[in-house]
């Protein structure tokens, strides 16, 4: 479509929005980027058919087979803009400390003064889309809103199934705070310039956090976490500093619920680096011999947990969908996410089939015998042979209503949120780390959080075998100091009378010839079952040098052949593996020096005491 710069009189503020913040800053707004026409998003069904529908026209989407996939979409973006840029994303606190040195940071009156000027024109030729947005079940106590402004009819779409979004939250915001959370794509259009399907800026990107003002600035790109900006810019790096602020947790954390054959629920969140398979954990689907146990998914992406008046801690997805990674999702490996996206999902950088479905690397057995691929090129099996073109880029996504999900607990949208009874930490570690441990108390529980790690697979993002840590996951997602985030962690179990119990596991441990151990996906079952019976006091366990351990024959192992000598090798503590374990955690400690917590620094002389002895391996021992 080409600009024609007609302009409209909508810039008009309906009446229905009574925010005076929100009022002040939308004028400000619409004179800095100067938009053609702006829209009031009402997330209606049918508005989210009529701007799919006008993507379909303008190239953006392709409407995808309805008898395959009905009311579904796929977009390819530009090849430059396909992934969070962790490089470009800023928190502008107004104290550099206080932003930390694991994060990127710019003086605020700078930033603002850079972003002024991108933004100065950045709408020429667009339209500029009003999103209001609530950030976990309308009017809950725990939720928060935002409002992002945008001039990407993507993000309007994707943020009708990601959030709660439209004209009731008005009603609920009145004249209260907000989170405004400003976005373009940088890339205004002259008169007469015809617009392309993915319209971004290839050069210039900033992702930006005020944690003070509690706001989002976003330039440049159309892309998951850059652009949606409820997700990781408002409910992980925001929020973070909010909880901080207000005692309670805003966490990249999975939350999930074990129902037992006697019908008693446990909710459990966990926390894994990227690509440890957090969504496929979160939907996990148990053997058939584990009669009578099932999991329902409360989510699969971010947790915000508040203590509650009994004493316990009270979690919400604050998400109302999944932007899962197509890439791997499989019958196979996520039955319950193929089938939440069956319909009304928007694909992004997925394959196209000749009959107008997608497809993305192993989502089945069988090679479609062509496609489209997500760059728009023929793609067979022979030319990915070949040349090693994917037809799905890795980072590839779905966005899909959570409700669609089967396993969706029955209280995913409770406004008061799920009582927790265990946080699981993990990572990707090929060596040293067993399938699970528990710390011996809450203190242990936040320095094993902090030290998690995943190890390098790909010489492109260190050496092999390095250790790459990624405390709580959140190394990407907190909005403030790291060292202040683990003292908060400690603060919110000095508050609580009897904190949940926390987990280490590892499902990636390799044997001497590199083979997995462990076989991982609805096997994870048995580990989760030890886990939710020790937190309720029912599961034995014994001491190891790293916390509590199962024995054999305190795992379910109905319907699965895996030897006691199996589990003794998958659960052994080398003690020289561990104190060089241990001793490494120095370099994250010295990172963040002046704020690392005291109790890390004892619990670490503790951990190194307890490796300190004979003999070299600490092994699970013999039935008793
Ligand atoms: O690349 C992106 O923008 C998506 S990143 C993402 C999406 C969904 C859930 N988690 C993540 C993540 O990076 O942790
Ligand atoms: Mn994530």
């Amino acid at each position: 479509m080409v600009n024609e710069a007609i302009k409209t009189d909508n810039l008009q503020i309906p009446d229905y929005v009574k925010n005076t913040k929100f009022k002040k800053w939308f004028t400000k707004m619409v004179d800095l980027c100067e938009p053609d026409n702006v829209y009031w998003c009402d997330g209606s069904e049918e508005e989210w058919k009529r701007l799919c529908e006008q993507m379909v026209d303008s190239g953006t989407f392709v409407r995808l087979n309805p008898e395959k996939r009905p009311n579904s979409y796929l977009a390819c973006s530009d090849p430059s803009d396909v992934a969070r840029v962790e490089d470009r994303t800023f928190i502008c606190s107004i104290r550099k400390q206080d932003a930390g040195p694991t994060n990127n940071w710019i003086d605020p009156k700078e930033m603002r003064a850079k972003l002024n000027t991108l933004f100065k024109g950045c709408m020429h030729g667009r339209t500029m889309y009003v999103v209001p947005f609530s950030m976990g079940p309308l009017g809950s106590k725990i939720a928060q809103i935002g409002i992002e402004i945008s001039d990407s009819p993507y993000v309007a779409v994707n943020m009708k199934i990601m959030t709660r979004m439209g004209r009731k939250v008005w009603d609920v915001l009145g004249d209260e705070e907000f989170v405004p959370c400003m976005h373009t794509v940088g890339m205004p259009l002259a008169l007469g310039q015809a617009d392309i399907p993915w319209p971004c800026n290839p050069t210039e990107k900033y992702i930006v956090h005020f944690p003070e003002d509690r706001e989002i600035w976003s330039y440049g790109s159309g892309y998951g976490g850059n652009a949606l900006l409820g997700k990781k810019c408002f409910a992980l790096r925001i929020a973070s500093t909010m909880a901080r602020d207000e005692g309670w947790l805003a966490e990249h954390m999975l939350i999930l619920g074990v129902t037992d054959p006697n019908g008693k629920k446990t909710y459990v969140a966990a926390a894994f680096p990227s690509a440890c398979g957090k969504t496929n954990f979160a939907m996990l689907i148990p053997p058939k011999e584990m009669e009578g146990y099932t999991i329902s998914t409360i989510g699969d992406d971010i947790a915000w947990i508040k203590p509650g008046e009994d004493g316990k801690l009270y979690a919400i997805n604050p998400e109302a969908g999944y932007f899962g990674v197509a890439p791997g999702t499989s019958y196979k490996s996520n039955p319950n996410a193929m089938e939440s996206i069956k319909a009304n999902t928007i694909f992004t950088n997925v394959g196209l089939t000749p009959d107008g479905d997608v497809w993305w690397e192993d989502m089945t057995d069988e090679l479609p015998e062509e496609l489209i691929d997500w760059q728009g090129q023929k793609w067979t099996p022979q030319i990915a042979k070949e040349t090693g073109r994917k037809a799905a880029h890795p980072n590839a996504r779905f966005t899909a209503p959570a409700a669609q999900c089967p396993s969706i607990d029955p209280e995913w949208e409770n406004p008061q949120g799920v009582a927790i009874s265990a946080f699981i930490f993990g990572g990707r570690r090929a060596s040293n780390v067993p399938l699970v441990y528990q710390a011996v108390n809450w203190n242990y529980g936040v320095y094993l959080a902090a030290t998690i790690g995943s190890e390098m697979t790909a010489a492109a993002f260190g050496k092999i075998g390095e250790v790459r840590r990624d405390p709580f996951a959140m190394l990407p997602f907190c909005g403030y100091h790291m060292g202040d985030y683990f003292n908060h962690w400690l603060q919110v179990g000095r508050s609580l009378p009897n904190p949940p119990r926390v987990f280490g596991v590892n499902w990636f441990r390799k044997d001497a010839n590199g083979k997995f151990m462990w076989p991982g996906f609805g096997e994870n079952m048995r580990v989760l079952k030890w886990i939710v019976e020790r937190a309720r006091g029912k599961a034995s366990s014994v001491e190891s040098p790293i916390g509590w351990m199962p024995r054999y024959e305190d795992i379910d192992w109905t319907g699965l052949d895996f030897s006691r000598e199996q589990f003794q090798e998958l659960m052994t503590v080398d003690r020289e593996a561990w104190k060089q374990e241990i001793l490494s955690h120095e370099e994250l400690f010295e990172r963040l020096y002046d704020r690392i917590p005291k109790e890390f620094v004892l619990m670490r002389e503790l951990l190194l005491s307890s490796l300190w002895r004979s003999p070299e391996k600490w092994e699970l021992a013999p039935e008793r």
